[in-house]
């Protein structure tokens, strides 16, 4: 039974500084994980270390050599903070860069390398993914949300349970989350559902639905939930509804 959990990059960096991580929150999830580390694929957002330097070199926008590797090896970096905390809890982990095993096309992926993955699972190994820079084959290259991974993976792994952890309590209107939402009742809420507090590229609270509604298309239903409160990680890896379930319209 494979489980796919994110956690966003505003828990694990402070998301208005560049290159500000909080490693007190790193390690606490690094924790939580431990309790149950079996078939995990672990996907994290980029925060400063990936938001940040992509809107300095305007990445959504400009192709720039110089601006994929400062970013690229920023978020690389917050990765390689995430694994050794992995270890630290005494639980092993990976890092899996999108940039070396996955090619888009027109911001979405076209293709992704998923064998390694599937032998770490295998081995007793949690993949770490991340938000990332990749090599575009309409526009050079563009950036691909640690949420698209998510979508993609899930797919491909058929996994069970799919779990994003955010800095709020799930998809907020009128600050109070929603129990659930599907793509039928999205348009009842469209517009009260808003971006993100600090530096995003990717779309946000938005964003992430958006791609969540696509996988629940697919029949993969899955739960945005505040991963900033302990105990909660280790409910959704559980197959717990909290926050929002992100249901597949009847
Ligand atoms: O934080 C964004 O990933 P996200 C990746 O998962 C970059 O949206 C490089 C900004």
């Amino acid at each position: 039974m494979t489980r796919i959990l994110k956690i966003g990059g505003s828990i694990l960096t402070d998301k208005s500084r560049e290159l500000v991580a909080r490693p007190e929150e790193i390690s606490r999830i690094a924790h939580e994980i431990s309790t149950q580390p079996d078939d995990l694929v672990l996907v994290h957002g980029a925060g400063s270390f990936g938001h940040i330097p992509a809107r300095k070199y305007c990445l959504s926008q400009e192709f720039s050599r110089e601006g994929l590797r400062v970013t690229h090896n920023s978020v690389a970096r917050l990765c390689e903070l995430v694994v050794e905390a992995l270890g630290q809890a005494g639980v092993e982990s990976l890092p899996v860069h999108p940039l070396s095993c996955l090619q888009l096309h027109s911001g979405r992926i076209e293709r992704f390398l998923l064998d390694p993955i599937k032998e770490m699972l295998k081995n007793g190994i949690i993949p770490v993914l991340h938000g990332d820079v990749a090599m575009d084959l309409a526009r050079g290259a563009a950036i691909v949300s640690g949420d698209q991974l998510v979508t993609y993976l899930a797919t491909a792994l058929q996994a069970e349970v799919v779990a994003v952890g955010s800095n709020v309590d799930g998809v907020l209107v009128s600050g109070r989350p929603l129990p659930s939402i599907s793509r039928k009742n999205l348009p009842e809420f469209e517009n009260a559902i808003g971006g993100s507090a600090g530096v995003d590229v990717t779309g946000g609270m938005r964003g992430k639905l958006l791609e969540l509604l696509d996988l629940a298309d697919l029949g993969i239903e899955s739960v945005i939930f505040n991963a900033g409160i302990e105990g909660n990680i280790a409910r959704a890896l559980n197959g717990e509804t909290l926050g929002t379930r992100i249901r597949r319209s009847k």
